[in-house]
This record gives C-alpha cells, sequence and structure tokens, in this order.
C-alpha cells in the first residue's frame, strides 16, 4: 500500500496542552507519525510519496474562508498583540452572547476554537497545509487507480468543523479529501471514523447531505471528548436525513463489542454502495492509550483491517489520533496489514 509523508508535520510542536488543569506536554507530538513511518519501513509496507503542492480551492470547498484567513494569520496576529506563548484561546462565544466574530486575536481565538487544548503555534498553519496535501495526494492515487492508500496526517483532522479548530485538529484532512471523491464525479461515498472520539467536525461538515455517509464508532459523548456531540440519536438532517450513524459506547469497551458495532456499520456501508471508502483511522482506541477508554488490543487492529477489505472498495485511510506513542507505529500498521491480507 501507498504511504504519503511529509515531514512538515514537525513545524507543529506546541510548548504545552491544558490537561487536568496542568500544563502538560501535549500528547499530539511530532514523534507519533515519525513512529508510524519506521514501522511502515520495517514492514515495507509499500512506497512512500511526499505529497503534491495542492492549492486551497479543495480546503475551501469544506471549510469557511474566513477561517481559513484566520488559521492563516492567527500566529501574526497574536505576536502582534505582544503575546509571548502559544495562541490558546481562553474566552467563548458562550449560552446568551453574540456570536460576532471579534477584531481582537484573543476573541477570534474563541470565535474559532472548540476547546483549548489545542495550540496554534508559528509553524501550525505550514503544518495544517502540509497535513492535509498528504490528504490530497493519496486521494489523487485512488483517482489514478490505486485500490488503497495510507495518508499519514499530522496534525489530524476529524475534529474540525468548517469554521472550528481544536481536538488536535485544525483542517479536515478527511473531510477535504472525501469531498474531493465527490468533486471528481464519485456519487456516493462513505466516511468511516474509527478513531476513539467522536469525528464532530467531519459529521457537522456533511450531516444534511445524502451523498457521503458518516459512521463514528466512539466513546460515548456522556464520558468523552468532544462531550457535546456523538449520540446515537444523531441520525442527519434534510437530505442527510438516515445517512448519519454514530456508535458510542462506554468505558471498558472490549473489542467484542466494537466489533459489532463495526459489523453494523459495514453492513450500512453495502447496502449504501457507495464508490469509494474514506477511514478516518485513530488507534486511540487501543488499551494503553493514555487518553481514551477502549481496551483494544494490537491484534484486534489487524483484525477490523481485514474486516474493512472485505467491504472491497477503493479505500483511503487519513491518520487521525492515537497517543500511546510507543506502540503506535504497530497498531496503525497492524490495520494496514490486515486490510492488504
Ligand atoms: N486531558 C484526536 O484524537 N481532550 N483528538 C484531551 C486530555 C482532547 C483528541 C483530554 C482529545 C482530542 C484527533
Ligand atoms: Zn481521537
Amino acid at each position: 500500500m501507498l504511504t504519503v509523508y511529509s515531514e512538515k508535520h514537525a513545524l507543529h510542536n506546541p510548548r504545552g496542552e491544558l490537561c487536568g488543569g496542568e500544563l502538560v506536554v501535549p500528547f499530539e507530538c511530532p514523534a507519533r507519525v515519525e513512529h508510524i513511518l519506521q514501522r511502515v519501513k520495517k514492514v515495507a509496507l509499500g512506497d512512500i510519496i511526499a505529497p503534491g503542492n495542492f492549492g486551497i480551492e479543495a480546503v475551501a470547498r469544506v471549510h469557511d474562508p474566513a477561517y481559513v484567513r484566520f488559521l492563516e494569520s492567527c500566529w501574526r496576529q497574536w505576536s502582534a498583540a505582544g503575546y509571548r506563548g502559544d495562541a490558546i484561546a481562553t474566552v467563548w462565544p458562550a449560552r446568551g452572547m453574540q456570536q460576532r466574530i471579534p477584531e481582537h486575536i484573543e476573541g477570534k481565538l474563541g470565535y474559532y476554537a472548540l476547546a483549548c487544548e489545542t495550540a496554534i503555534t508559528r509553524g501550525t498553519w505550514e503544518a495544517a497545509r502540509a497535513s492535509v496535501d498528504v490528504a490530497l495526494t493519496a486521494q489523487a492515487a485512488l483517482r489514478d487507480g490505486e485500490r488503497a492508500a495510507f495518508a499519514l496526517c499530522r496534525p489530524p483532522g476529524h475534529h474540525a468543523a468548517a469554521d472550528l479548530f481544536g481536538g488536535y485538529c485544525f483542517i479536515n484532512n478527511a473531510a477535504v479529501a472525501t469531498q474531493a471523491f465527490i468533486d471528481q464525479g464519485a456519487e456516493r461515498v462513505a466516511l468511516l471514523d474509527v478513531d476513539f472520539h467522536h469525528g464532530n467536525g467531519s459529521q457537522a461538515v456533511f450531516y444534511d447531505r445524502s451523498d457521503i455517509m458518516f459512521l463514528s464508532l466512539h466513546g460515548d459523548p456522556k464520558y468523552a471528548f468532544p462531550h457535546f456531540l456523538g449520540y446515537a440519536d444523531e441520525t442527519g438532517c434534510g437530505a442527510g436525513e438516515g445517512y448519519n450513524h454514530n456508535y458510542p459506547m462506554g468505558p471498558g469497551t472490549c473489542f467484542s463489542t466494537w466489533g459489532e458495532a463495526l459489523a453494523d456499520a459495514c453492513r450500512n456501508i453495502r447496502n449504501y454502495a457507495p464508490d469509494a471508502l474514506v477511514v478516518s483511522l485513530g488507534v486511540d482506541t487501543f488499551e494503553h492509550d493514555p487518553i481514551s477508554f477502549f481496551r483494544l488490543t494490537s491484534e484486534d487492529f489487524r483484525r477490523y483491517g481485514a474486516t474493512i477489505a472485505r467491504l472491497d472498495l477503493p479505500t483511503l485511510f487519513v491518520m487521525e489520533g492515537g497517543y500511546a506513542v510507543d506502540e503506535i507505529g504497530i497498531n496503525a500498521v497492524n490495520v494496514l496489514e490486515g486490510y492488504e491480507g
């Protein structure tokens, strides 16, 4: 299987993440993708290529133009305001307040942020641009006839909505790639999100659409981030009614339960008969993940890769989360090896 990778991911390397009232070393760190890349090489998964330079047009099909301008200019405005740390949101347009976009960068940050664990730094925009280029390059390989490809994206994307960043995400790589399939003539595309966290951004982007089915297996939002989306009764709206499937699961969920949810999701995908499948691949479902509560083993990843392969669809894997850094390479590549059979 082809892998697309850019070393520019390392340009996004925030100093800290607010967690449990402390500034800790960020869970979403550059070492994550380096471990995955090493594993891809070790098992000789296939060719590894650098991304091409895609313009902003494909990104603009999913994201709001003013949001894109904000991401692009945030660091400049933040430093111009005299701040010396990373750009972190500290105030939100909460219930009962105005939803106008403020002039001051502190207000803008809060307007566009969905959480405050995610810092914007000098190199964040360039890294996020490279990350979506990775996804679009892998998508183009499928367009040109590859059966499957692995976009080794960092930063991840599935929490980013049309005009929201957070949950370590800025540009929704998987959503942009999914939309690219449609723009190239696909009639239907399924976006299957197996990251531990609900893909709130992807769901929001496609919620009123019947040409994209979104399915997400994740920690129940009653107990897990992003806390405010991802319930089972969110089934889509308007023309999109019936094309959104959420599978929230509780603490301690093992592969027996998780695998049943995947089997049900696969039944829905089969009935939908899409032209292509995009997988938001997070391996934070791992039993030893430091911020999650599912109990999948390294072998389980191989097993479910094979389940996805049985859908027999052109498949684009887009890297999302996974924070057990020592095992992240084995777990992510196990899915791809399981898929290849
Ligand atoms: N104190 C992805 O997996 N909350 N994002 C962390 C730790 C944010 C996860 C809580 C989790 C974001 C792409
Ligand atoms: Zn996650």
